[in-house]
């Protein structure tokens, strides 16, 4: 393994450079053109969900401001961009026929991304369900998984002539764990018997979705799902308690997925260590069978690490996760597991700030899955409202130091995409906290390129990390 950093090296051709956004975050337009509500609409637009009452009903106007975002896009020189698509947009209510409008909208995004000579990167699910499938039981269920294949098939027949690129899931971790554990995330349930449930209706829609695409889209699209997989670390090494949580930690924030996904099976000691809340028995014959479907990529979603010890029963066990400190654990399976608050810095978010994580993230799945590309899908830091904003110039130059380092011991990683081209609703923290490289003056509208865009941009032209 080598360790140098490369920073004058030019990333390799055909290296996309990319930003990235999501549809509840970004679009508004909540109930134009047919679209209906989602998980999020109804979270939102409950009191005390999300920070100031904010909810996504305008958004950055996206919706309206199509044609300026292309020409911003464009003119930032990005390679790619990886947007999702809203699913109660396409079917309002997650089943029976396609909403011609939705459909044209993302036409319009594809063809305006093609006409400028940007590749687009589709992610089918980002998190807004529609409402009325979660009134039917939400990924709590397997039909939900179904309804997912089809929604997948309308898209694909729809838009796969000028996708390059199709993402089914981003992030499944936050939907099944924070949405139905914690509960801090649509719908908002607690309870870690239904997140288990959702984890693995998540693997299934993924793997359904997959089915449906192929033989609809494109010979030559790639196929990815985009996880945010956990850097777990031991507080104590030596301490075998330690160790044991980091095991159970990875277990129910990577494996869980890694091992249906790529493996074809649950991992032995997450069935064991989940025994006293749930039997497994919604997994059902050929359901692995369908989870585990061949993708070409793996999408890495990346911004800090955590860190575990033994819970001892005092102090503060859930330090830096945003939970209540004293609260019990919402993590089925690792009642026993301590987070402690890494050292820093950190940036706005509170997260800390480790991009060694993602050298080790990016090696681990090259490892484990060889033969498979990489995208670093979402990276990127929200720091106090600022149009001079050194500090995400600093923490995406360091963070892409160690993309080529990764690349540099073997790794196939095929681009980065910022997160996020635009400050936008930052789910239950509002628009408190700001991602983009561009700023967005919530009460106009108006647009202004961070100095980290500059940054970028011209990164994207040399594709040598400055200094
Ligand atoms: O804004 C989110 C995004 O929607 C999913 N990944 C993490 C980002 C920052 O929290």
């Amino acid at each position: 393994m080598t360790t140098s950093t490369a920073a004058s090296i030019p990333f390799p051709d055909g290296f996309l450079f990319g930003a990235a956004t999501a549809a509840y975050q970004i679009e508004g337009a909540v109930d134009e053109d047919g679209r209906g509500p989602s998980i999020w609409d109804t979270f939102s637009h409950t009191p005390g969900r999300v920070a100031h009452g904010d909810t996504g009903d305008v958004a950055c106007d996206h919706y309206h401001r199509l044609d300026e975002d292309l020409d911003l896009m464009a003119r930032l020189g990005l390679d790619s961009y990886r947007f999702s698509i809203a699913w109660p947009r396409i079917q309002p209510t997650g089943r029976g026929a396609a909403n011609q409008q939705g459909l044209d909208f993302y036409a319009r995004l594809v063809d305006g991304l093609r006409d400028r000579g940007i590749r687009p990167l589709a992610t089918l699910y980002h998190w807004d369900l529609p409402q009325a499938l979660q009134d039917a039981g939400g990924w709590g269920v397997r039909e939900t998984s179904e309804a997912f294949a089809d929604y997948a098939a309308i898209v694909g027949e729809a838009l796969g002539d000028s996708v390059d690129g199709w993402t089914t899931l981003n992030e499944p971790w936050c939907s099944a764990f924070l949405g139905h554990a914690s509960g801090v995330h649509a719908p908002g349930i607690t309870d870690p018997a239904t997140a288990l449930r959702a984890a693995h209706h998540l693997n299934l829609a993924h793997g359904l979705a997959l089915q449906a695409l192929r033989g609809r889209v494109r010979g030559d699209a790639e196929f990815s799902i985009a996880l945010n997989l956990h850097v777990v670390r031991p507080d104590r090494p030596d301490h075998a308690g330690d160790r044991d949580a980091v095991r159970r930690i990875d277990a129910l924030g990577n494996r869980v997925f890694t091992g249906p996904l790529f493996a074809g099976a649950f991992p032995d000691d997450l069935i064991a260590d989940t025994a006293s809340v749930t039997d497994w028995s919604f997994v059902k014959d050929g359901d692995l069978a369908d989870v585990n479907q061949p993708l070409t990529t793996i999408g890495v979603n990346y911004y800090s690490t955590s860190r575990v010890r033994e819970w001892d029963g005092t102090g503060d066990r859930n330090q830096n996760t945003g939970h209540n400190a004293s609260a019990a654990s919402p993590w089925p399976g690792a009642e026993s597991v301590q987070f402690i608050r890494e050292p820093g810095p950190y940036t706005e978010m509170g997260w800390n700030i480790d991009p060694t994580g993602l050298y080790e993230l990016l090696m681990r799945m090259h490892r484990e899955n060889p033969g498979m590309s990489l995208l670093v899908t979402e990276n990127g830091a929200a720091y106090p409202d600022a149009v001079h904003d050194p500090d995400r110039i600093d923490y995406l130059r360091r963070h892409l130091a160690q993309v080529q380092r990764a690349i540099a011991d073997g790794a196939d990683v095929r681009g980065y995409y910022a997160w996020s081209l635009l400050d936008n609703f930052e789910w239950a923290y509002g628009y408190e906290k700001r991602f983009g490289l561009v700023r967005v003056d919530f009460d106009t509208q108006e647009r202004t390129p961070k100095d980290s865009a500059a940054w970028y941009a011209q990164l994207a032209r040399t594709r040598v990390l400055a200094g």
